[in-house]
């Protein structure tokens, strides 16, 4: 039988020119150290400038793929319910724009909450902090492939929040999804959530689309 060599002896028997280990830079010593998620994503803003179109109003204001990352972030920007009428936040997977017009949110559709602002139920800050925690900390396990992102809305009377996925047909994995951000939101029953899809948004004619579904 063939002798099989200690892990100390096959150490010892290999070659150190072929050990060429790198040394790893500072940055990637950082990164090393803090904590990944599953997901690289953007934080997107968008500022409602009538003179420029809609996709030219929408910036990156960051990419980040660890923990640490995103609080550097989010602790940086303006806290939603300080942006000015007419603007919008959008945090979605990195390679994912925030518009119905990209490949992965083309057949897909959105969650969507409406708050009334003249309601001090609601903080809104706190639910949309809440929904990227939500996001970010992957809540909804294996029917988080269909998550694209989300959307805080700041418009005059109601303030919108919504996650979009990118299956408005997938009917399981977007009731999985309202239910869990109905849950982690603590919504209960006072407020309706309405899934509509994309395709259906951009034909609307009143102030609502179609409701696929309703929680
Ligand atoms: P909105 O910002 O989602 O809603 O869309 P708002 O401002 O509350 O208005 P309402 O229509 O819901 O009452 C406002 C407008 O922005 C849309 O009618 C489109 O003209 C444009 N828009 C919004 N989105 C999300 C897109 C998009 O993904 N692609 C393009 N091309 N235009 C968009």
């Amino acid at each position: 039988m063939m002798a099989m060599a200690t892990p100390a002896e096959a150490v010892a028997e290999t070659p150190t020119e072929d050990l060429q280990v790198s040394e790893p830079s500072t940055d990637e010593l950082a990164d090393l150290q803090k904590h990944q998620l599953q997901n690289p994503w953007k934080f997107w803003y968008f500022e409602n400038n009538k003179d420029r179109t809609w996709e030219d109003n929408l910036r990156v204001v960051s990419s980040f793929h660890t923990v640490e990352d995103f609080w550097g972030v989010y602790n940086h920007i303006k806290s939603a319910s300080e942006l000015k009428s007419g603007s919008s936040y959008f945090v979605f997977k990195d390679g994912i724009k925030p518009m119905w017009e990209d490949d992965k949110n083309r057949q897909g559709g959105r969650w969507l909450i409406n708050f009334d602002k003249r309601s001090a139920r609601f903080n809104l800050d706190t639910l949309w902090l809440e929904t990227l925690l939500c996001l970010i900390g992957e809540a909804f396990d294996e029917d988080g492939d269909d998550i694209c992102g989300a959307v805080v809305d700041i418009r005059g009377k109601m303030d919108k929040i919504a996650v979009w996925t990118g299956d408005s047909k997938n009917k399981d994995r977007i009731l999985n999804i309202g239910k869990k951000v109905k849950e982690r939101l603590q919504l209960n029953n006072q407020v309706q959530m309405t899934y509509e899809s994309h395709s259906d948004t951009q034909v609307k004619t009143s102030s609502a689309a179609k409701h696929i579904f309703t929680l």
